[in-house]
């Protein structure tokens, strides 16, 4: 079956004609094609002679039942939509590949690891957690990233988050969990956000999902791009040796580029000015050869050091710092390659916590135990099959044999007698099938974990997962006091939006178990009391602080990975824009050019055609700006709010912004802008770079 057909891409043909009463045997493509294209067919070979008029008992009578061609078209139309996730519905994906860079056959017996330069293909899909599949990009939200690598042993699926930490420990609060931050199930809103009663009436009665609030109430939960983002697998995992020997693992992707978030003002305007914002980039960066990529690394530890730390390893709701357990690259993934078909790839890909290589195992963490579940009985849901393993984006790269047989959608020909095991047709000069590989095929680990209260069987949560705050402490503490004032201030944004007073006091009562200060804040932002502290499971206590929890901590100014948008007009020096367009690409920037009309105009020194319209390209959407106006035009663009905005929104989002004469007399004073150190001539702009100006902030926005 032939599925593309270019030639009905050029087809020309009048519609006023088409809906014309008159009698009017279209033929679109008239031209004759037939040596060149494939021919349209129906889905059962059918050569199909009109895809313009369905079949009518004359010209203007009834559509006739038998016209199969239209039948067809319309059924499989109707039923072109699957049910989207129940959770991270709206994703992009994009395949690549992992190249082990560092072997370690003394942890894991997987394959892959066993070699320095091994590697296979990946599909990675990133997402947000709320909203629908046609939701906007950027809302405050945990960011999904799940990489299914295709190894020579069997798909290996690492279903991690941007967040290494979760916000329940057990599965059996997931469906609350997901139903509290989903659209109110009476009203059906608000889409794709968590400020709003039924999360938080939820959150404030499940104290150990504080430590992750922070982090979605961070910066972490509003990422500048899905290129700028660290995923975790969050579960402490297992590896095992081909000795059987197994060790504590977490599981790290470092994105190359570094991390780099928005404000919140920024994303909030993102969302209009481009819901596709985080897919248009990671496409366009794979589409000009800006192959994003992420070194994969790894805490190891044992079980002695885990019975030391003050917190479980088994308990999802906690992390272990960097500083205590550096994490080692083993790998990087590289994403090369965009998908050719969005449904068939991004939205029928199937991941599965339960798909691990021998080598890799799970430990008893109950959030990963219900998770080993849940992801096989959703895609039956969704992909309607048995079968979805054979599509093509899940089938194994590697071969795969069994006695399974039939269910719907079964698309392989199974062939031979043999469709059970034990079968003795192979002594019969049969194919007997295959057989089972009690030397190399999977083994779970042998765990005996003397921590474990003798097994019995209890629904009950271990006192080793009590500890609710210290480490919510730890993660606000280690922030800047730029990011820790966005902590205070998308709390109190949140909690502005919850509408019932009890549930905002019984959240200011668990802060006060972070931290004092920050309670203070959240309260005085809100115009409220402080109301009395909640009590603890267990006193939180402060543990050592970590530098890799914070973003800005890390921030790198570097021009690689980032969109400067260039502002021009009429008369504008080309050569001037010429040279910062270089400067930028030469340090693997990108660079759009943006006037008020898009069309070629003059400027000095040849003409120019922009990428974007001022009025449609919003400052929010580079990671810098620049202006280079002739004083008329600036005088011109002065008046224009729209555009003042543009400086404006770049100044607030604390955004270098290179400005020339023109700009500086006629606009900035306009945007209330104080040209500081992030406010360079345009001929200084390559060397202040894309850096946020972090200290402006204070200046923009009460940081209370
Ligand atoms: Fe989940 C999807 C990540 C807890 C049940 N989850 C899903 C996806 C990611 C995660 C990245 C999207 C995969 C894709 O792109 O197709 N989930 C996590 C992480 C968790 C977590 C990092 C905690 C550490 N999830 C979790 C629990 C349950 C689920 C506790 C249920 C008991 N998750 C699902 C699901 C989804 C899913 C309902 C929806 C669509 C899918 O699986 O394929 O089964």
């Amino acid at each position: 079956m032939h599925h593309h057909n270019p030639g009905l891409g050029e087809t020309d043909f009048d519609t006023e004609l088409g809906n014309a009463g008159e009698v009017h045997q279209q033929v679109p493509d008239s031209g004759d094609h037939s040596d060149t294209v494939a021919h349209l067919t129906d889905n059962h070979g059918h050569r199909i002679a009109d895809n313009q008029n369905s079949l009518k008992a004359g010209a203007r009578g009834p559509t006739l039942l038998e016209d199969f061609v239209l039948r067809e078209k319309i059924f499989h139309f109707d039923h072109e939509r699957i049910p989207e996730r129940i959770v991270h519905a709206r994703g992009s994906g994009a395949h690549g590949v992992f190249e082990v860079t560092k072997a370690i056959p003394e942890l894991t017996k997987a394959k892959l690891f066993s070699k320095a330069g091994n590697s296979c293909p990946v599909f990675t899909r990133f997402s947000t957690v709320a909203g629908g599949a046609g939701s906007v990009d950027t809302p405050r939200d945990v960011r999904g990233f799940a990489v299914k690598l295709y190894t020579e042993d069997g798909n290996w699926d690492l279903v991690g988050n941007n967040i290494p930490v979760f916000f329940i420990q057990d599965a059996i609060k997931f469906p609350d969990l997901v139903h509290s931050v989903k659209m109110e199930a009476d009203r059906g809103y608000p889409q794709a956000a968590s400020a709003h009663d039924t999360f938080w009436d939820f959150i404030s009665l499940m104290p150990e999902s504080m430590h992750m609030i922070m982090w979605a109430m961070s910066d972490r939960a509003i990422p500048r791009t899905l290129r700028n983002m660290e995923g975790f697998g969050v579960h402490t995992f297992r590896l095992v040796n081909a000795e059987g020997k197994g060790s504590f693992v977490k599981f790290h992707w470092k994105p190359v580029l570094g991390l780099a978030s928005t404000t919140w003002d920024e994303a909030v305007k993102l969302a209009g000015a481009d819901p596709d914002f985080h897919r248009r980039d990671l496409h366009e960066a794979i589409d000009g050869g800006h192959y994003p990529a992420w070194d994969l690394g790894i805490q190891v530890f044992d079980e002695a050091w885990a019975a030391k730390q003050p917190y479980d390893v088994l308990d999802a709701t906690k992390l272990i710092p960097e500083e205590e357990i550096p994490v080692d690259i083993i790998g990087r993934m590289t994403l090369n390659r965009n998908v050719d078909n969005f449904f068939a790839e991004t939205e029928q890909v199937a991941f599965l916590p339960t798909n691990v290589v021998p080598g890799i195992d799970f430990s008893n963490d109950p959030l990963l135990q219900g998770r080993l579940f849940s992801y096989l009985d959703t895609q039956k849901s969704r992909l309607g099959t048995t079968n979805f393993h054979q599509i093509p984006i899940n089938a194994p790269k590697c071969p795969f044999h069994n006695f399974q047989r039939d269910g719907m959608m079964q698309t392989l020909v199974p062939t031979g007698r043999a469709n059970y095991e034990p079968n003795s047709l192979a002594e019969a000069g049969e194919d007997g099938g295959p057989r089972e590989c009690p030397e190399t095929g999977f083994t779970s680990f042998a765990a005996n974990d003397e921590r474990n209260d003798g097994g019995e069987k209890l629904r009950i949560r271990a006192e080793t997962f009590a500890d609710h705050y210290s480490q919510a402490r730890l993660f606000y503490r280690s922030q800047t006091d730029n990011e820790q004032a966005h902590i205070c201030s998308a709390i109190v944004f949140e909690l502005s939006k919850v509408t019932l007073e009890h549930v905002r006091n019984r959240v200011m009562s668990r802060l006060r178990n972070i931290d004092e200060d920050l309670a203070k804040r959240v309260a005085a932002g809100l115009a409220m009391d402080l109301p009395e502290k909640a009590k603890a499971a267990k006193e939180p206590i402060d543990m050592a602080l970590s530098d890799a929890l914070s973003i800005q901590k890390q921030e790198k100014p570097v021009f690689e990975g980032r969109c400067v948008g260039i502002l021009y007009a009429e008369g504008s020096d080309k050569a001037m824009i010429d040279e910062i367009k270089a400067g930028v690409e030469k340090d693997g920037g990108t660079v759009k050019l943006v006037a008020p009309k898009v069309g070629e105009i003059k400027v000095k020194g040849g003409t120019l055609k922009a990428d974007g319209q001022l009025a449609g390209t919003p400052s929010v959407v580079f990671d810098a700006v620049v202006a280079i106006l002739m004083p008329d035009q600036a005088q011109e663009l002065a008046k224009d709010v729209g555009a003042v905005a543009w400086f404006a929104d770049a100044w607030y989002h604390c955004k270098t912004i290179g400005a020339c004469g023109g700009t500086r007399e006629h606009i900035l004073p306009k945007a209330n802008i104080e040209p500081d150190a992030g406010v360079p001539k345009p001929e200084d702009f390559l060397k202040v770079g894309t850096k946020r100006h972090w200290d402006r902030e204070p200046k923009v926005r009460d940081l209370a």
